[in-house]
C-alpha cells in the first residue's frame, strides 16, 4: 500500500486499559502507567516525527519518510521492543500492552482526518487479532482484479490450512461455567499477520469460495466437538445465502455422522436478514436442519430487519442480542430497554438468550439479573486459537 516515494504515515498508539476485575493497578498506579507510556513513546519517535496526546492512553503520531512497508514494520518492531521492557511498580511487574494502527498520510489537510479514521480501523483490527499493529488497507480501493486476487489467495489459504477457527467461550450467565464456544474464522498469512473476517467474508460471499470455506468450518468444528466433553457445544456462523443450498444438509449430517457427534451440540448462527428473500424456502430449510436436531441461533439480533413475527415464525432455538446494545446497556436507558425487551420476548417463546459483547463484570452481572441465559465477550475471553482455548478451559 505504501508507495516507494518518501511518505508520511499516521499512527495511533494505544496503551491497553487493564481494568481487570481484581483491580491490580488501582487509580494511583494507572496514573503511573500513563507516565510510563509517555516516557517510552518519547524513546520511540524520532526528532523528525510529530506526536500529540489524544487522551491518557492514546497518542497520534506522524512518522516522516517511511518509504516502504518494510520500514514501517521496522518502526513498529521498535515500538514493540520498547514496550516489552519490563516495568516494575513497587516491586510488582506491571503489564504494558500497546497496540498501533497505521495509515498512509498525504500532505493535505483533509487527508489528516481520513488517515485518522483509517488508522483507527487498523488499530481496532490489531486489537481484535491480538497483534502489535496493523496497517490500513483500503477496501474501497479494491477493484475487480484485486477482488479476484483476494479470492485466489483465499483458495490457497483454504488448501494450505492458513484459515483457522478461533474459539470464544460462551458461559452460563448465572454460574459462569463454560457451556461452549463460537467458532470465528481467522486467516494467518505467510508474513505472520492475522486477518479477521470483516476483511474477507464480504468478498468471499460474492464468490463461490464462501461454500468450501463454510463447509470446512462446519467439518472442523464438528471434528473438534468429537474431542470435547459431551456438555460443550460449538456455534458456526453461516452466511445467509448458504442456508438455501441443499448441500448444507449433507455437509452437516455427514460431519456429525463421521465423528459420532450429538447433533444438538452443533449450533448454526444465521443473521435475521436471512428472511429478506425467499422466506418460505428459508423457513423450510431451517425446519429441516432442526429435524436433524441441530440448534439454530439468530445472530446480531436487533440490528437488521427484525420483526416481532420472527419470534412466532422462525424455527430457532436461541437469540443473540447484538453487541451494540449490550456494550451500552449500562449507560443508555434505551439500550437497556431493548436488551430487557429482547430477553423477555425470547423467553416467552421458549428461546434461549445469548448476550454478546459483554466487556465487563458490571454488564455480566446486570444481564444475569435480567435472566439472560448465556454470556459471551471480552470480559471472559477474546476469540482464542484452539490450543489456547483448550489449555485455558482444560477441554
Ligand atoms: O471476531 P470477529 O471479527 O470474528 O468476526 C467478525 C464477523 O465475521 C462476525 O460478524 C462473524 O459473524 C463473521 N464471521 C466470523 N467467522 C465466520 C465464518 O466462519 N463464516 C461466516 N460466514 N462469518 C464469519
Ligand atoms: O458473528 P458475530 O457478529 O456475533 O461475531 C462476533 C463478533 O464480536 C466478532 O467479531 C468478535 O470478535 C466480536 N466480539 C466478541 N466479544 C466482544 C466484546 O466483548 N466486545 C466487542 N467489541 N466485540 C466482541
Ligand atoms: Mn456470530
Amino acid at each position: 500500500m505504501i508507495s516507494s516515494t518518501k511518505n508520511s504515515v499516521l499512527g495511533l498508539v494505544e496503551l491497553a486499559d487493564t481494568d481487570d476485575p481484581i483491580n491490580l493497578h488501582g487509580s494511583t498506579s494507572s496514573r503511573v502507567l500513563r507516565d510510563v507510556f509517555h516516557d517510552r513513546l518519547k524513546g520511540w519517535v524520532r526528532s523528525k516525527d510529530q506526536w500529540r496526546l489524544l487522551n491518557n492512553n492514546r497518542v497520534c503520531v506522524i512518522l516522516r519518510d517511511i518509504g516502504s512497508q518494510g520500514e514501517l514494520e521496522l518502526a513498529a518492531a521498535k515500538l514493540g521492543r520498547i514496550f516489552k521492557e519490563p516495568y516494575y511498580h513497587r516491586g510488582r511487574l506491571m503489564p504494558l500492552e500497546v497496540s498501533a494502527g497505521f495509515a498512509e498520510l498525504n500532505g493535505r489537510d483533509e487527508d489528516l482526518k481520513l488517515a485518522m479514521q483509517q488508522a483507527g480501523i487498523a488499530l481496532k483490527q490489531a486489537q481484535k487479532s491480538s497483534q502489535l499493529f496493523d496497517v490500513y488497507l483500503s477496501e474501497w480501493g479494491m477493484d475487480a482484479s484485486d477482488e479476484r486476487e483476494l479470492v485466489k489467495q483465499l483458495e490457497i489459504a483454504l488448501e494450505t490450512g492458513a484459515l483457522q477457527l478461533y474459539y470464544q467461550p460462551k458461559v452460563h450467565a448465572g454460574y459462569r461455567s463454560l457451556i461452549g464456544a463460537e467458532a470465528l474464522m481467522r486467516w494467518h498469512t505467510k508474513d505472520q499477520k492475522i486477518i479477521t473476517p470483516d476483511q474477507f467474508i464480504d468478498v468471499a460471499e460474492r464468490h463461490e469460495i464462501i461454500k468450501p470455506m463454510t463447509w470446512w468450518a462446519i467439518k472442523s468444528a464438528v471434528a473438534r466437538l468429537a474431542r470435547w466433553p459431551e456438555q460443550l457445544s460449538i456455534a458456526v456462523n453461516i452466511s445467509p445465502a448458504l442456508l438455501l443450498e441443499d448441500e448444507i444438509m449433507s455437509v452437516v449430517q455427514d460431519a456429525l455422522e463421521i465423528h459420532g457427534v450429538t447433533p444438538a451440540r452443533l449450533n448454526l448462527e444465521v443473521t435475521e436478514n436471512i428472511m429478506i428473500d425467499h422466506q418460505d424456502l428459508v423457513l423450510s430449510q431451517l425446519a429441516r436442519l432442526r429435524d436433524l436436531d441441530v440448534k439454530i441461533s439468530i445472530d446480531d439480533f436487533g440490528t437488521g430487519f427484525s420483526s416481532l413475527a420472527y419470534f412466532r415464525d422462525l424455527p430457532v432455538d436461541e437469540i443473540k442480542i447484538d453487541k451494540s446494545f449490550v456494550l451500552r446497556m449500562l449507560e443508555s436507558e434505551k439500550d437497556l430497554a431493548i436488551v430487557k425487551a429482547i430477553i423477555d420476548l425470547a423467553h416467552n417463546f421458549s428461546l434461549k438468550v445469548v448476550a454478546e459483547g459483554v466487556e465487563n463484570l458490571d454488564i455480566a452481572n446486570r444481564l444475569a439479573e435480567l435472566h439472560c441465559d448465556i454470556l459471551q465477550g471480552y470480559v471472559f475471553d477474546r476469540p482464542l486459537p484452539v490450543e489456547e482455548f483448550e489449555k485455558e478451559y482444560r477441554v
